[in-house]
């Protein structure tokens, strides 16, 4: 029997959290495999933030073909006719205990997905696919996760993806008429342009200084609200969209959160991308430019692990790189010192090696497929 619908349940974390995932996904399923999917959302406001389009008091809304469901708790009633063909419940969020006592009334019983999140850890390979089965009633679920091997899901990716990046790439009119949109001089786009996207605690201040005090123009790219202390110290007034400052050699500049496919046309035309969590983080890869990534914290410095994971499998021939991220998110060095983002000179040279290492990444990454297909086939293989 074909599978035609889909629902991807969704709980946005810390204002963001997971929804710039889970909103891509649902665009690209119903975009590339034609599928009616709905995305059940519980934060509205934060999912507007990367979507203009949301209005935040509707509780069933249809953007880009997806519909979007106000997923208002866990009381809801639901019938067999209410449920989906393919359910994803994203990171483990609970779906409401109604919603899967219908599933459990369908014949036949829907696919049932955890999509788990992106790490590099080993482990991953031996619980990619794995079941779950529900405890009391007839269903099963299994375990889906992204990842960087074959032996995994893959990385999100949209088919028009890599040809939009070519396109714009090789289009240098583009790409400064792109940025003068968004603000950034010709003195600016001339500098080595810098996007930055970062937890609250990365060390940006110490960043800000290394690079003014740096021997070549660099301009900062920082979307409102992210860094806001340092982005803040650094202009002497409000970091409101369109703040810019100069000091020594270093431009700061304030830019709208722009839409995700802007994002992506940022990462694009800079020269280097601090990313963060994972959906930026992934996103960063597929620009093929030198990045460096901003882990979620976690309890017990669990991230520092997942960290030094990733570093294993990317930065092996880039020591300034993986001295320059432990520093970044505070992880100890091989020294046994926490660092404090005086790392960039060394981070600097290594730029050309870092930039031959995306491109190579990028290939490698390419060739494990993109996420939904690799999804939709282990879905169809269920049936
Ligand atoms: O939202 P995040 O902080 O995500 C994280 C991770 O998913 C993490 O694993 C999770 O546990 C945590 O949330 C709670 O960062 P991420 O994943 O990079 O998502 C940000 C989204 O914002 C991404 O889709 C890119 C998008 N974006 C824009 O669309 N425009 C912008 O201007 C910027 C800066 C980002």
């Amino acid at each position: 029997m074909s599978l035609r619908s889909l629902d991807l349940f969704c709980r946005v974390v810390d204002n963001y959290g997971d929804i710039g995932i889970c909103w891509r996904l649902a665009r690209q399923l119903r975009r590339e495999h034609a599928l009616d999917v709905r995305l059940w959302v519980d934060d509205l406001p934060s999912f507007r933030r990367l979507c203009p389009q949301v209005a935040t008091a509707a509780d069933s809304q249809s953007i880009d073909g997806v519909t979007v469901r106000h997923w208002r708790g866990q009381d809801g009633v639901y019938g067999a006719a209410d449920v989906a063909d393919i359910v994803i419940e994203f990171f483990a969020c609970d779906i409401p205990p109604g919603y899967i006592a219908a599933m459990a009334e369908c014949t036949p019983r829907p696919v049932w997905f955890n999509l788990e999140g992106l790490t590099a850890e080993e482990w991953v390979e031996g619980c990619h696919r794995l079941t779950s089965p529900h405890p009391r009633l007839p269903l099963t679920k299994h375990f889906f996760f992204p990842g960087f091997t074959d032996k995994t899901g893959g990385l999100l990716r949209e088919a028009a993806l890599e040809p939009e990046r070519l396109a714009f790439q090789s289009d240098p009119a583009a790409m400064a008429a792109f940025l003068a949109g968004l603000g950034v001089t010709e003195r600016e786009r001339a500098a080595t342009k810098v996007s930055l996207f970062c937890y609250p605690h990365a060390p940006v201040a110490a960043l800000f200084d290394a690079w003014r005090e740096g021997g070549e123009a660099v301009v900062c790219l920082v979307p409102e609200g992210v860094a806001a202390g340092a982005v803040q110290a650094f202009i002497g007034a409000a970091a409101t969209v369109g703040a810019a400052a100069t000091q020594g050699a270093l431009t700061v500049r304030v830019l709208p959160f722009v839409p995700q496919p802007d994002y992506d046309k940022l990462l694009w035309a800079c020269d280097l991308n601090f990313v963060r969590g994972e959906d930026s983080f992934v996103r960063a890869q597929w620009a093929g430019k030198p990045f460096v990534w901003h882990i979620y914290p976690q309890d017990e410095n669990l991230h520092h692990k997942k960290l030094r994971a990733f570093l294993r499998r990317y930065a092996g021939a880039l020591p300034a790189l993986e001295r320059f991220s432990l520093d970044w998110n505070g992880a100890p060095t091989a020294a046994g010192q926490e660092g404090d983002a005086d790392s960039w000179p060394a981070l600097r040279a290594e730029m050309p090696q870092m930039a031959a290492r995306a491109q190579e990444w990028r290939q490698q990454m390419l060739a494990n497929g993109d996420l939904a297909a690799n999804l939709m086939r282990f879905a169809a293989s269920l049936r």
